[in-house]
């Protein structure tokens, strides 16, 4: 599936704004077939945005269930035998859609694209209703995993990850056109040999056969031209696959985003070689490996300085903003990180592209967070669940995942800023049943994928030693709070623990990313002498983990948790949401982004 653009052969139109909105109390619009009609009762809700905070509604901040939004659109004049496609970058978790009264999709998991093909069903020029139902449940057989209990007060959502359970249209929602004989797929994989770069390329194309004669498959080819940023035409190609070389290629390199263009076109050969369809795809040319305890990029060790992040703000919630988007990237760029991973699920697809840009290193992750119902279950007072059984986490949700990470590879592989996927965050992991669910996973991930390495994020109940699944992962990604929720207030005694646990995990010779490590802050507390809460603590608290990191020649990276405090929901351990931020949700800095400010800014070549 290629991203909707503006080119020579094709067009877009963004359908953001305000749609039609209403929330289905009872469950009854898809009996019913709301999509039939204009939607009775409709509020005015934003897309992009998580419905949940825009209006003063507790039950439709709370709301289990579907959700219904709708809009009008007019396909353009000018897009008259051609083909079009509606395309929803997201929809959160779940989805069906129709367009007048036809059934046009339905897509389960929340945070990638997915598309119809309407041409048949529409006309240039005239209007077109859309309808989408959206439904945010989680489930044992959905990533990310939740219960909903049914309880006298009406469905209750349980879930085991750490923030709130936002929904909706998330992000943007195209119309756009192709020719009706296009360009359907475009990969690319790159290499380095010396001064000289290559980009493997594979491409699939639809040819539209309706025309008869005229729409004969062989007079269509296809072609391949590389430019460079300024450009300037680099090298060229013929053929679905093939491999284009670069000599003196400028790489693509942390801090140095450099970018070349992917010209794809199919060419009409009996018409003058007319371009038929044209796509173009920016590719950075770069290499990573995992060699030892090293984590290399352009045959170069890299530390990763960064964060977690969340897609988080106030109001919008998890809706996709390039105004924070914009913000958030010249903060990484101040305090000098490196790097950020996508926890906890694959982030909009701008994010990848200004890192792209930037030269910003990213850990990709699939939604499967709060596969561990240990975690949230005991804290948070929820009924106690096995992880993986017949009745929960079971063979079937794996199949969800697995479809999660094909979704996830599918979308962002041609991205050079993507380094590593994580397909998982902090699972069980220390049982036989876990170690069985996560096999196939990461076999399934490199067969996708080969070019990149593999891991998930370790939580800190399964130890070296204990954790069944980390012998599977290129990385080992730990995710630790010694001195915060164990040791709490002690960093003497955390940072002796913390030492011991980290020369196990070295000895296992794999590279060590520090995946997670924070402490609570609110910003404003100070203390002369550092309690928990305080701004003080929290920059104590970075310093010791840097102290452990710095005398251990395995750890190749640290990620903060979290860049910006964000939602969760409510409990006794979170006020008004986390606060292990850095900075606060609306981007003031704490202490802590000064000391890490120094120590990074140090860092950099
Ligand atoms: C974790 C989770 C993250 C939480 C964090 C915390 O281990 O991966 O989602 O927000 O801890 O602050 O407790």
């Amino acid at each position: 599936m290629l991203r909707p653009q503006d080119g020579p052969t094709r067009d877009r139109r963004r359908l953001d704004g305000l749609w039609r909105f209403v929330r289905d109390v009872d469950g009854v619009g898809r009996d019913q077939g709301w999509w039939r009609q204009a939607l009775q009762g409709p509020r005015d809700m934003p897309v992009p945005a998580s419905y949940n905070d825009i209006t003063t509604d507790r039950a439709l901040r709370d709301h289990v269930g579907d959700v219904w939004y709708q809009t009008t659109a007019r396909v353009p004049r000018g897009w008259a035998g051609q083909r079009v496609a509606l395309r929803f970058d997201s929809a959160t978790h779940r989805a069906v859609v129709w367009v007048g009264d036809t059934q046009v999709a339905a897509h389960e998991g929340g945070y990638t694209p997915f598309e119809a093909d309407i041409t048949e069903l529409v006309t240039a020029g005239a209007g077109i209703r859309i309808t989408v139902v959206v439904n945010n449940e989680l489930t044992w057989q959905s990533i990310p995993p939740g219960v909903v209990e049914d309880t006298p007060d009406g469905p209750r959502q349980i879930y085991y990850h750490d923030f709130f359970n936002y929904a909706g249209l998330h992000r943007s929602v195209w119309l756009y056109s192709t020719p009706r004989s296009h360009l359907s797929e475009l990969t690319v994989s790159t290499g380095l040999d010396g001064t000289t770069g290559t980009v493997d390329y594979g491409i699939d194309v639809a040819i539209d056969h309706s025309g008869g004669e005229s729409a004969r498959a062989d007079r269509h080819g296809v072609r391949v031209i590389l430019r460079d940023a300024a450009g300037a035409e680099v090298a060229r190609g013929l053929g679905t696959a093939g491999q284009l070389t670069v000599p003196d290629v400028r790489p693509w390199a942390p801090g140095d985003g450099y970018l070349y263009d992917l010209v794809a076109q199919i060419i009409d050969s009996e018409r003058d070689d007319e371009v038929v369809d044209s796509y173009t795809l920016a590719v950075g040319i770069r290499t990573v490996e995992v060699r030892g305890t090293e984590f290399l990029i352009n045959g170069e060790p890299f530390y990763f300085t960064g964060f977690g992040k969340h897609e988080d703000a106030a109001i919008r919630g998890k809706g996709h903003d390039d105004v924070l988007l914009a913000h958030d990237v010249e903060l990484l760029d101040w305090i000098g990180a490196n790097s950020f991973r996508t926890s906890h699920y694959p982030y909009a697809e701008e994010v990848l592209d200004l890192a792209d840009r930037r030269g910003i290193v990213v850990i990709d992750e699939t939604a499967a967070v709060g596969l561990n119902t240990g975690i949230g279950g005991g804290v948070f007072g929820g009924r106690r669940y096995e992880t993986f059984s017949a009745d929960t986490i079971n063979d079937a949700t794996r199949e969800v995942h697995a479809q999660a990470i094909r979704e996830l590879i599918a979308r962002d592989r041609n991205h050079p800023c993507v380094v590593m996927w994580s397909i998982a965050n902090e699972p069980e992991s220390h049982t036989e049943a876990a170690r069985a669910y996560f096999e196939p996973l990461f076999a399934l991930t490199r067969e996708i994928d080969p070019s990149r390495p593999v891991s998930f994020a370790n939580v800190g109940m399964a130890p070296h030693g204990k954790c069944l699944v980390s012998q599977y992962a290129d990385v080992l990604m730990l995710n630790r709070y010694y001195g915060w929720y164990v040791h709490s207030g002690d960093l003497a005694a955390a940072e002796r623990a913390w030492q011991a646990e980290l020369e196990a995990w070295a000895g296992d010779g794999k590279p060590i990313i520090i995946t997670e490590y924070g402490a609570d802050t609110l910003s404003g507390l100070h203390a002369v002498v550092p309690q928990p809460w305080s701004e003080e603590y929290q920059v104590e608290y970075l310093e010791m983990n840097h102290r452990v990191f710095d005398r251990i020649p395995a750890v190749v990276g640290e990620q903060v948790w979290n860049f910006a405090d964000f939602a969760t929901k409510s409990g006794i351990i979170r006020v008004d949401g986390n606060k292990k931020g850095v900075f606060t949700r609306d981007r003031r800095p704490k202490s802590a982004a000064f000391a890490l400010r120094r120590r990074w800014q140090a860092m950099r070549p």
